[in-house]
């Protein structure tokens, strides 16, 4: 399927920088790189990060694309220096290094269960599993956010917001509060593990803690949600161009990702029709989904693979991270004999730091969505195109006289 909001990421971990670059931005959208920076930083946060995170103060500069505070409806490259890089400047060098041995060039043998090391070594014929690990780590993420808050700023000019917030570390569950907060952010970003119930977020620290202690990682689960959506992102036409199998898809490809559910989720598989589907009535006010109301909201608001104009919700669980500082069995790819994996520098826990990734990834499809439904080339004509869309909608809801 065509995309119309896209983007792409360059960098290795240890390199000097990650790259985003995102095209298909209206014209006349404002943005300054203050609005990509705040969401770098969100995405540092979390207990249960590592050393790197002391070293990092990511910001993103904006290379192109905008001028004078504005896009220009060309592709938009933000650039992400690696601080840390000055410590790596040999062993991430674009030249070759003759006479540097093995350990100033950080060179790995020792495949980390669960992490891309080992199969990305025998794919791609590298004797070194730096020469993968450097592209599959989780920095990466950094530039996902980047492009992910110009697609945000996008999106909140059309009336859409996102937020997020951890629902689970490991075996400690938060209950969230049955009505969610208008400012998700505001109140999860206070929070250590941006979870909104304090008490499971006490319970979570003292995980992640003894986790820590004893070498050992953990996972979790995270919801972003989107509000202000208008009814009809999305279709039911063709497979690619569902938007439930799309966000099931930009969610699962976040490193370390393992599962995805919207609304009810699994529990609608176990519940009948009855209980699930959320009835239908008609409300005028509610002209963003089209001059109807649902009772509730098990949907997560898509049917049909489009959205129904309530709140998109969507969990996704991680999986704990592969880097051990207390490592699991290997083997040393030179000789086939049995060792302890590589102890690599990582985090104990980055599950609040996923969450912030998951609204990036939220707010690029949805920007997607956006332009496909709506075109324009400038947010003058898109916000045009929006309410003619709405209007017609609610004309069409009306009853016939
Ligand atoms: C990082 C994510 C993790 C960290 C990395 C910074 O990547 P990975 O998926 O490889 O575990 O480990 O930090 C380091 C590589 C380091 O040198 O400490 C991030 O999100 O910025």
């Amino acid at each position: 399927m065509l995309q119309h909001v896209r983007f792409t990421t360059a960098g290795e971990s240890h390199g000097k920088g990650a790259l985003a670059i995102v095209e298909g931005i209206p014209a006349g959208l404002p943005i300054s790189p203050a609005d990509i920076a705040a969401d770098l930083a969100r995405r540092q946060l979390g207990y249960g990060r590592g050393g790197r995170m002391e070293i990092e103060k990511d910001t993103g500069e904006i290379l192109s694309g905008v001028r004078l505070g504005e896009t220009l409806g060309s592709p938009i490259a933000i650039w992400i220096p690696n601080r840390d890089h000055a410590n790596w400047a040999t062993s991430m060098s674009v030249y070759p290094q003759p006479g540097a041995d093995d350990e100033s060039l950080r060179r790995v043998y020792l495949p980390r269960p669960g992490h891309a090391d080992l199969v990305g070594m025998l794919k791609y014929d590298r004797a070194d599993a730096r020469d993968i690990l450097e592209r599959s780590s989780a920095r990466e993420t950094s530039a996902r956010v980047a492009a992910g808050a110009v697609a945000r700023r996008l999106l909140s000019e059309l009336g859409v917001s996102i937020g997020s917030h951890v629902t689970r570390i490991g075996a400690e569950h938060g209950e969230p509060p049955a009505e969610r907060p208008a400012d998700l952010n505001a109140l999860s970003d206070s929070s250590r593990v941006r979870c909104l119930d304090a008490e499971a977020e006490a319970r979570m620290v003292g995980a992640i803690a003894a986790a820590g202690e004893a070498g050992d990682t953990l996972g979790g689960e995270f919801e972003v949600v989107a509000t202000g959506l208008p009814v009809g992102l999305g279709s039911h036409v063709s497979w690619d161009r569902r938007l439930d199998g799309r966000l099931a898809g930009a969610m699962m490809s976040i490193q370390a990702m393992k599962g995805v559910e919207i609304g009810l989720g699994f529990e609608a598989s176990r519940r009948r029709g009855s209980e699930v589907h959320d009835e239908i009535a008609a409300d005028s006010v509610q002209s963003r989904a089209g001059g109807f109301r649902r009772a509730r909201n098990h949907a997560g608001g898509l049917e049909g693979g489009t959205t129904t104009g309530e709140p998109l919700v969507i969990r996704v669980a991680m999986k704990p991270l592969s880097s051990l500082t207390r490592p699991l069995a290997s083997v040393d790819v030179r000789t086939g004999e049995a060792a302890a994996a590589v102890r690599e520098r990582s985090d104990v826990c980055a599950v609040p730091a996923a969450a912030v990734v998951g609204e990036a990834m939220l707010a690029l499809v949805l920007a997607d969505a956006m332009v496909e439904k709506l075109g324009g080339d400038s947010l003058a004509e898109i916000r045009a195109n929006l309410e003619g869309f709405l209007r017609r909608t609610i004309d069409r809801a009306r009853p016939r006289a």
